[in-house]
């Protein structure tokens, strides 16, 4: 018999957002935790959809409904990552980078921060650097986070960070990268403050920036 884990991941890979949002409610009334479900049935059941896509067993239509199924799991779990009733350390705007759609890893680096008492103001995905400039003029948060998982799109964490420069805005914030293609050289390269492998990577980051670590 399949584990929930196994049964998620498959509902995933399947793109049935129906079932995906009951199995982790079923996980978590069975007493798993919310990481736990996350961890072990929804980011494997991505994992594995990224693999069939690369081999060309699954095409986009079908990886969007895996998306969409990954994110009705999120939704049910999005509460209890982000609930830990900590108090506000800070403020992070967030968002993934020009020519770029994939925001799965950035919300749940939004959630992480939100979890451990971050303001988080999401600017979503596709965000040009002239947008991430006028949510620094408008919010003036601690910490602005840019995500990219296309080869092609990470040069625009390069040209946000120099928006903010020549906006005379890169003193007053620290900048966080993260996503599959980016490494910490690559962050170091282009000028950010930090780079974070994981959606926990990202949040201690973020609260390392602020000196609340
Ligand atoms: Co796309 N896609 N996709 N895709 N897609 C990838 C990224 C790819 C690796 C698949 C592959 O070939 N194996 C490949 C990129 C190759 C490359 O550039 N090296 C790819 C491609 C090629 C494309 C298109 C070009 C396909 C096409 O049209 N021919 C196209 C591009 C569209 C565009 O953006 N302009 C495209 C489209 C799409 C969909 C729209 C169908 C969909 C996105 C839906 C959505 O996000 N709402 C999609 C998906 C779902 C994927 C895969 C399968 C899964 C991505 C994901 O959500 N992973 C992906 C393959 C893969 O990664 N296995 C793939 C789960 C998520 C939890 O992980 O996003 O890595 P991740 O986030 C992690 C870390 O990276 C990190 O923390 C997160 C949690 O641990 N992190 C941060 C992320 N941001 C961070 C920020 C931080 C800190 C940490 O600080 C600020």
């Amino acid at each position: 018999m399949s584990t929930i884990y196994e049964k998620l991941a498959t509902v995933v890979i399947e793109g049935d957002s129906k079932q995906a949002s009951a199995l982790v409610q079923q996980g978590l009334a069975e007493g798993l935790t919310a990481k736990e479900i996350l961890d072990n049935g929804l980011i494997v059941g991505m994992g594995e959809v990224g693999a069939r896509f690369k081999r060309g067993d699954m095409f986009v239509p079908e990886v969007l409904m895996s998306a969409e199924a990954m994110q009705a799991g999120l939704q049910v779990l999005r509460p209890l990552l982000a609930s830990s009733g900590a108090k506000l350390i800070g403020k992070v705007v967030l968002g993934t980078v020009k020519g770029d759609l994939h925001d799965i890893g950035k919300n749940l680096v939004g959630m992480m921060c939100e979890g451990s008492g971050f303001e988080v103001i999401d600017l979503g995905f596709n965000v040009p650097p002239e947008r991430f400039v006028d949510a620094v003029k408008e919010h003036k948060p601690d910490v602005v986070g840019l995500s990219a998982l296309l080869t092609t799109t990470m040069r625009a964490m390069g040209y946000t960070i120099k928006a903010l420069e020549e906006a005379g805005l890169r003193e007053s914030v620290k900048v966080m990268v993260g996503g599959a293609p980016v490494d910490a050289e690559f962050a170091q390269r282009i000028g950010a403050d930090g780079y974070g492998s994981n959606a926990v990577a990202g949040q201690e980051l973020a609260q390392q920036l602020v000196g609340a670590a």
